[in-house]
């Protein structure tokens, strides 16, 4: 008991400093959390589209396997905008990503509607319906990197 009590007050001391909800140890980690998530998706979503758009040959193999990476990353970054992580680092949310959160979570559903379409897709392994839900996937990003992102960094 003598052992267990400091660790319980420090523990204690800990969770005063961060939200309720909170995951993360601090905003900060959350933003890089994100940032990487997205990060990483893009190169894969980018490799698929080179192969989409014929910039390189398609190989069904290699799509998958891209795919599968896009299918799993794409719903991480959702899990770290926590409420209080719009400043801790630089980064580009837009306030709306907090103060429109239904609409938020609509673009967040809309994403993970046509994911799930060019998963389906890219499994089929034809390229002209891969290249139109690739279209339309590309388009969810954008219409909500258009209504959620900022085109400057925040100072912090
Ligand atoms: C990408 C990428 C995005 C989206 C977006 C689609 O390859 O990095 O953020 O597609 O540009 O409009």
């Amino acid at each position: 008991m003598k052992r267990l009590l400091p660790a319980l007050a420090l523990s204690a001391g800990l969770a005063c400093t961060l939200p309720a909800s909170a995951q993360f140890q601090k905003a900060e980690d959350a933003i890089k959390y994100r940032q990487a998530a997205y990060r990483v998706m893009a190169e894969h979503f980018g490799r698929l589209g080179a192969m989409a758009n014929g910039r390189v040959p398609f190989d069904a193999k290699l799509a998958q396997e891209n795919m599968a990476i896009v299918g799993a990353l794409h719903t991480l970054p959702f899990s770290a905008f926590e409420p209080g992580t719009d400043k801790g680092a630089p980064n580009r949310a837009r306030p709306e990503v907090w103060k429109e959160a239904a609409k938020f979570k609509a673009a967040r559903d809309k994403l993970d509607g046509e994911m799930a379409k060019l998963s389906d897709a890219v499994k089929g392994g034809k390229l002209d319906a891969i290249k139109t839900a690739f279209g339309a996937t590309g388009g969810a990003c954008k219409g909500c990197h258009d209504d959620f992102r900022a085109k400057d960094y925040s100072a912090n």
